[in-house]
């Protein structure tokens, strides 16, 4: 029953009418295929996104900071947990997904490769990088894959609390001290590019794109959701009275968009290889955090096991 014509008919009337494809359908092997790429590396992008966020959970400036980081990071893991869920109905182990990820076999997004130096990187991070990662996950609600779209119905609830917790730590350090502003500033200039990068290369560069469209993966393309993000935040750092670090930056009439520089694809492909300033960090954080889990992963099968054989007896 493998790949026959009639079958991938039937398949092609599905996503057209739009139904989801569901774990125990016919697809084609390299939808399958495609889909643990891509959900693996989503899945990826949100445990070694809790590194650079967790690293000032102990330095957050008040009780509440702190209290709030704390649960987005959880929040993040969280997704983890779906996404791989979701992977792993389509026929691939947690334990190969994990092994892609600790061998540097398998991409993870490229913006957790940046430092976050002050605590002003920890507000950039929830409005520019929580807010362009809901622009993409709000057309994955949508995507063909039924276990995939569901997880992010739920994530993208989360990310909208990810998102205004990071904007309200923009608004109070943009209306503080005049060193505050700074710091805002600083950390949006840092940010920006790197975030618009999280979108992946402009479509004409993008080799999965095309048949991602065409079997509904994906709802819009690379550079759609590019011009949206900045369309959106354009008006969210002139309330914050930011400066956007891009003097090409201008509103197009014609296009109903914003034209803006592109950032440096040497730099994002630089990144993606591996040779970013925090790639080699973050394995080895995703590494010594697998290792030290050992124990607890094996008291865990063992409880599961007992747990068998007690219901089994
Ligand atoms: N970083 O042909 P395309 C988050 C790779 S979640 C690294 O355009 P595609 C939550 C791409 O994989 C953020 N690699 O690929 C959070 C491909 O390589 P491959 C993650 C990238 O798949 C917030 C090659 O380049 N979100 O942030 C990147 O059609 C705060 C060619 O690219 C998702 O993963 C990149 N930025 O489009 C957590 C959303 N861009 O696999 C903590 C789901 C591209 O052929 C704190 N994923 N590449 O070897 C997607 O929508 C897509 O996979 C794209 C890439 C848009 C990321």
């Amino acid at each position: 029953m493998s790949n026959t014509p009639e079958l991938e008919k039937k398949f092609d009337a599905r996503l057209e009418q739009n139904d989801f494809i569901e774990p125990k359908d016919w697809m084609p092997e390299n939808y399958r295929k495609h889909l643990i790429r891509q959900i693996s590396q989503h899945a990826h992008s949100e445990i070694v996104g809790m590194l650079p966020e967790g690293n000032w959970i102990t330095r957050a400036p008040s009780l509440r900071a702190k209290m709030v980081l704390l649960a987005k990071v959880q929040d993040e893991g969280g997704h983890g947990l779906y996404l791989y869920t979701a992977a792993e109905t389509l026929g691939t182990s947690r334990d190969e997904l994990l092994d892609a990820l600790h061998t540097g076999k398998a991409k993870y997004s490229s913006i957790f490769n940046y430092p976050t130096l002050t605590w002003a990187d920890i507000g950039a991070i929830g409005w520019l990088v929580d807010g362009a990662a809901i622009m993409n996950q709000v057309m994955l609600q949508r995507t063909s894959y039924g276990p995939y779209s569901r997880a992010m119905v739920r994530i993208c609830k989360e990310e909208s609390f990810h998102q205004r917790q990071g904007y309200e730590i923009m608004c109070r350090l943009s209306f503080g001290t005049a060193e505050q502003k700074e710091m805002a500033q600083d950390a949006l200039n840092r940010w920006w590019f790197p975030t618009m990068m999280m979108f992946g290369p402009p479509d004409k560069d993008s080799p999965n794109s095309e048949q991602a469209i065409k079997w509904r993966i994906k709802r819009e393309t690379n550079d759609e959701l590019r011009q949206k993000f900045v369309d959106r935040t354009v008006e969210q750092a002139e309330y914050l009275g930011l400066t956007i670090p891009d003097k090409n930056l201008k509103w197009n009439e014609a296009k109903k968009g914003y034209d803006f520089t592109e950032p440096d694809w040497s730099e994002f492909y630089n990144v993606i290889k591996g040779n970013g300033p925090c790639n080699k960090e973050r394995l080895d954080a995703r590494n010594q955090a697998h290792k030290n889990g050992e124990w607890v992963r094996a008291a865990a099968a063992a409880y599961a096991k007992k747990k068998k054989e007690a219901v089994a007896a």
